[in-house]
């Protein structure tokens, strides 16, 4: 062979044996990506997947007002079901915090909404009603403006928002399969400016959508929780006068053209969790046992929240609140996105009053972004203890 020839054949196999080698690299990297998620993650089950709607169980779940969560089981037993829920849309003036009144968009008379609970590949079936059916429960007020509902865990129609239109007393029926796993954001959105004003005065919630094998573990074992709270936190943009009280308006449709414009501005006037200040630090009080493990689930559904627990952590904590990526061990704080969630477990283990707050601690502590948790127990000296409590400096 020439030498020239051979050169061209040295380079050949040169550059055959380099394409062999990435071939090679390419393999053994798709074997080794493939290998690592299916460790933890678990492929639907195509008969679960497929399972016909006309055969679907219909069963009606009783939702109840946050932070709590409707008696429910953490495994599915059986096939997907149809759950069927109800939610009433109330315009209500409510005093957020003390000498400020809002005229709230709330679900079921209450901000944030409730948490329906259902498991993954479910049927949720809605009746979304714009006005009340009930004033012993909810009061008197009428509704003034036309509303929807867009389910960030539902697929089509703009969440459902484009079905679900519904105008001062009547009501809407709305079904969708709870395809994804998580913990999502649900909200008022008729539309154009209405958006920002009605989610901004309290018009939204969050929907619970388990694993059907239930909550799982970084190492795939089970996760069983003892309670769950839900830590819906919501911003307000309130026209305020000089004395720190609220200006006051007749209706939420009067009150709107003010707080629209308190809302170009982009800060919030108030924060809280639970709709008003003290909910969670007075009015309400969560309680847990040392050994309890606590699932605890967070929403904010115009901008991002930090979640902390002062003394605690989260054990375990799903990115973005969503149960089929493999949860996070031992965080500090983590990361709520803007109409998105967090989902976290922690299992106690010293009493004392526990903080679970948005670490932007202006918001935490100047508003009123904080809830506590007062657990009992005992206290273990091994995890702290003070070998000496505070003295005079004696330069030892
Ligand atoms: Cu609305």
């Amino acid at each position: 062979m020439p030498p020239a020839q051979a050169g061209v054949f040295s380079l050949q196999l040169h550059g055959i044996m380099k394409r062999a080698a990435l071939f090679l690299f390419v393999a053994l990297s798709v074997v080794t990506c493939a290998d690592a998620p299916d460790e933890w993650k678990t492929r639907p089950d195509p008969e679960i997947v497929n399972f016909p709607l006309a055969e679907a169980q219909s069963v009606d779940q009783e939702l109840v007002d946050p932070p709590f969560l409707p008696p429910h089981e953490q495994v599915a037993v059986g096939p997907p079901r149809i759950v069927n829920i109800r939610l009433e849309i109330v315009e209500r003036e409510v005093e957020v915090a003390p000498g400020v009144f809002v005229w709230q968009m709330a679900f079921n008379n209450h901000v944030p909404g409730p948490v329906p609970v259902v498991f993954q590949w479910d049927w949720v079936n809605l009746t979304l009603v714009n006005g009340t059916t009930d004033t012993v429960r909810f009061g008197t007020t009428e509704t003034q403006r036309t509303h929807n509902v867009d389910f960030h865990a539902s697929t089509g129609a703009l969440g459902g928002g484009g079905l679900t239109i519904v105008r001062p007393g009547q009501e809407v029926g709305l079904r969708w399969r709870a395809v994804k796993s998580g913990f999502f954001v649900y909200h008022c959105a008729p539309g154009g400016k209405m958006v920002p004003y009605h989610v901004a005065t309290g018009g939204n919630g969050a929907i619970l959508v388990l694993p059907r094998e239930g909550l799982r573990d970084g190492y795939g074992d089970p996760i069983r929780y003892d309670k769950a709270f839900y830590f819906g936190e919501q911003d307000y943009y309130v026209p305020m006068n000089a004395d720190a009280t609220s200006k006051r308006y007749s209706n939420f449709k009067t009150q709107m053209p003010d707080m629209i414009q308190e809302m170009r501005g982009l800060v919030p006037s108030h924060i809280a969790f639970n709709g008003e200040y003290g909910s969670l630090t007075a009015d309400i009080r969560l309680e847990a046992e040392v050994g309890e493990t606590v699932l605890m689930l967070h929403s904010q559904a115009n901008n991002p929240s930090f979640p902390h627990l002062i003394g605690g952590h989260g054990d375990w904590v799903w990115p973005y609140g969503k149960f089929n990526n493999q949860p996070d061990e031992g965080l500090e704080s983590w990361d709520v996105v803007a109409g998105g969630t967090a989902a976290a477990v922690y299992t106690f283990e010293q009493e004392g009053t526990y903080a679970y707050l948005n670490h932007n601690l202006i918001k935490a502590f100047l508003f009123d972004a904080k809830a506590l948790i007062h657990v009992t127990g005992g206290w273990n000296d091994e995890l702290m203890t003070n070998p000496f409590t505070a003295r005079p400096i004696s330069g030892n």
